[in-house]
């Protein structure tokens, strides 16, 4: 099902042309309204004439979150506060939050590429959209509200948490379709077996889950436990929000970018050299569209890479893989790159062991440390001590085959660890800051 079918089956050279002429549109606005791109662009010796072809694009300067910090709270805004109609903002680990803004435009275009998300994952106006993801400065609950609604659904704005209450409603209401991220449908979907509520008595049959990372091995864990089809779907704050990429329930199989809005870009990490298509690197966006707040060259920090190849659904937008981690979640065992994700999906082909676990990173001398604790069932919790120590082994093997070194497993009692409501804590980090 396609929410804009001529937008999203465009050819290709025709797709090029709009998103040059759209290139060349926004270059020339924000050197006129935003000194400091301004600025950026005449240090980098370029100027809006150059952009002769999508290609000069590399011409152009980065915007980085430290960009963002810097201008905050509304610095690299294009238009004056009395045409912004929203705000929203993310929380950020670690200093300022960065700051994003829409005008009456920006929003009509969110609720349309989120319409196009949810109807790519086969919602039509006849279902019931049931919205676990949080409403707030958080981007995921009103930029879906707004899209279920652009879509004709019912939409039940219930938000994250309070996860009992969450189910009955989804039982009274006849909830077809959940949104919310990964780490807490499964939580839901816990809740709703210890509840003794059967999901597959429910009419409940879409989720679509995003904002985190998650493996396979979680998608075919949360099909099974919710009896869905789960979508995976992308995006971020400085970009629009969520609806910058979705999979399509018919491939279920890469992410497409909405790529009239959005340029992709992938970037060597290192060198920030741009890549040729099926290289992975660093995902960077440039907003085509966006009226308050656009972005020229956003570096995301995930990892992804480009697949251009035709796809099943006849979407002529390029995908992204799943993207397995970003840059500064990757973490380095012994000279050994690893994402949390990676971690996940060893765990979950085990059995005995639930999809909940935690990863704590540490420093011994000048060598970082990893424990995984994870829980395990209850039958294989209350067995031989023996059998656990077994399935320990078992779990320090399948790590070992993946970074080549061993670190600690602690098996933990059934529901010891932290359940998420939102995004899900995967890395307690408890290495000196530098
Ligand atoms: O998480 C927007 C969103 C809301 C996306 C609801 C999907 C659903 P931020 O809070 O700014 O925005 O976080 C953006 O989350 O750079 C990725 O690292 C990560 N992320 C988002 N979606 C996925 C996904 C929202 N499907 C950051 N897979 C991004 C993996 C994801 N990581």
């Amino acid at each position: 099902m396609m929410w804009n079918e001529k937008e999203e089956t465009m050819p290709r050279s025709e797709l090029q042309a709009l998103q040059l002429k759209r290139l060349q549109a926004l270059v020339e606005r924000v050197y006129a309204k935003v000194p400091y791109y301004c600025q950026k662009m005449k240090d980098a010796g370029v100027t809006p004439g150059d952009i002769k072809e999508l290609a000069d694009i590399k011409r152009l300067p980065f915007t980085t979150k430290e960009d963002l910090r810097k201008n905050y709270p509304f610095g690299l805004f294009t238009v004056s506060m009395d045409e912004v109609v929203r705000v929203h903002a993310s929380s950020g680990t670690t200093g300022k939050p960065t700051v994003v803004g829409y005008t009456r435009a920006d929003i009509k275009l969110w609720a349309g590429l989120m319409a196009r998300t949810l109807s790519a994952a086969g919602a039509t106006s006849k279902d019931i959209i049931q919205n676990a993801y949080g409403y707030g400065l958080f981007t995921g609950g009103l930029g879906a509200h707004y899209g279920a609604e652009e879509l004709g659904a019912a939409v039940v704005p219930v938000s994250g948490g309070q996860t009992k209450r969450q189910i009955t409603l989804m039982r009274d209401f006849g909830s077809t379709v959940l949104l919310s991220t990964p780490s807490y449908a499964l939580n839901i979907a816990e809740v709703m077996a210890d509840m003794g509520v059967n999901p597959a008595d429910l009419p409940l049959r879409v989720g679509v889950f995003g904002a985190e990372p998650w493996s396979e091995n979680m998608r075919a864990e949360l099909e099974n436990k919710l009896q869905v089809k789960a979508i995976d779907i992308y995006g971020l704050s400085e970009v629009i929000g969520p609806g910058v990429a979705t999979e399509c329930i018919e491939a279920q199989h890469g992410l497409h970018i909405f790529e009239d809005h959005f340029l992709p870009e992938i970037v060597d990490p290192d060198t920030f050299e741009p890549l040729p298509v099926g290289d992975r690197g660093e995902l960077v966006f440039t907003t085509l569209t966006k009226e308050a707040f656009p972005v020229i060259r956003y570096r995301t920090k995930d990892i992804a890479s480009l697949n251009d190849e035709p796809c099943a659904c006849g979407r002529t937008f390029m995908r992204i893989p799943k993207i397995t981690g970003r840059t500064d979640d990757m973490l380095i065992i012994r000279g050994v790159n690893v994402f949390p994700s990676q971690i996940e999906q060893v765990l979950m082909n085990v059995e005995g062991v639930e999809p909940h676990y935690q990863i704590i990173v540490d420093r011994q001398g000048s060598m970082d440390t990893m424990e995984v604790q994870v829980e395990v069932s209850e039958t294989v919790f209350s067995d031989k001590i023996k059998n656990l120590e077994k399935l320990n082994k078992r779990i320090q093997g399948d790590i070992k085959d993946l970074i080549g070194s061993s670190c600690k497993i602690s098996l933990v009692e059934p529901k010891t660890i932290r359940r998420s409501e939102g995004k899900a804590q995967r890395v307690i980090d408890k290495r000196p800051k530098k």
